[in-house]
């Protein structure tokens, strides 16, 4: 088969990179979480260069969501305007990103990074249909959460997802939760690849992928 160069846009996409998962002081501190920054920056460096659409998602929880103890499973973590919301320090965040806020309202557990908004209500979706979004690079916290509502969800939608596991970490609650989400999603048709072989060009989209 030929490889021609296809016309597709592609996104790189980080979910919830925020001081909450990603800080030791963080309202819900994933371990590992502060090492997705350096390869999230190479990602977003090299998405910049090869002219890639940039996004993120984010908790953005009020201060009394259910998605909090006594109601919900979680500590307080990721409230809006506080420094536990903000992306993590280091994290190259172009002016030109599209960012989701998610679990806003009480009720909203805002797993699901497609639930995100932008400031301006603009969803996932608008942007990948918009500009014609065929492939994204996911990374993030958690694996086991978000990162994976994430993944099946694009995945359904029809696009093609690498998940991009060595700037991703798992909450992993229970032993093994981080490798069932995997399966999961590997089942569904994600491709999990490494940062440097993104930097290696090694997923230009090509007919013949
Ligand atoms: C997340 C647990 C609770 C996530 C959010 O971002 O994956 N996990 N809230």
């Amino acid at each position: 088969m030929i490889n021609k160069p296809a016309t597709g846009i592609t996104m790189v996409f980080g979910v919830d990179p925020q001081n909450c998962f990603g800080h030791p002081n963080g309202g819900l501190y994933v371990k590992g979480g502060e090492k997705v920054v350096e390869p999230g920056n190479k990602l977003i460096a090299y998405g910049l260069e090869n002219d890639y659409l940039i996004g993120f998602s984010c908790d953005w929880h009020p201060n009394n969501s259910d998605h909090f103890k006594p109601i919900g499973p979680w500590p307080r973590h990721g409230v809006a305007g506080t420094w536990d919301a903000e992306f993590l320090s280091g994290l190259n965040v172009p002016a030109t990103s599209y960012i989701f806020r998610k679990g806003t309202k009480k009720h909203e557990h805002g797993y699901d990074p497609f639930e995100g908004k932008t400031d301006d209500g603009i969803g996932i979706e608008n942007v990948l249909v918009h500009f014609g979004v065929e492939k994204i690079f996911a990374w993030g916290i958690a694996i086991d959460y978000c990162v994976k509502a994430f993944v099946l969800h694009a995945l359904k939608l029809g696009y093609k997802v690498y998940l991009v596991i060595d700037a991703s970490r798992s909450v992993n609650a229970n032993l093994g939760d981080e490798q069932k989400a995997i399966e999961e999603m590997e089942a569904t048709g994600v491709k999990l690849i490494t940062t440097e072989e993104v930097l290696n060009g090694k997923f230009q989209t090509t007919l013949a992928d």
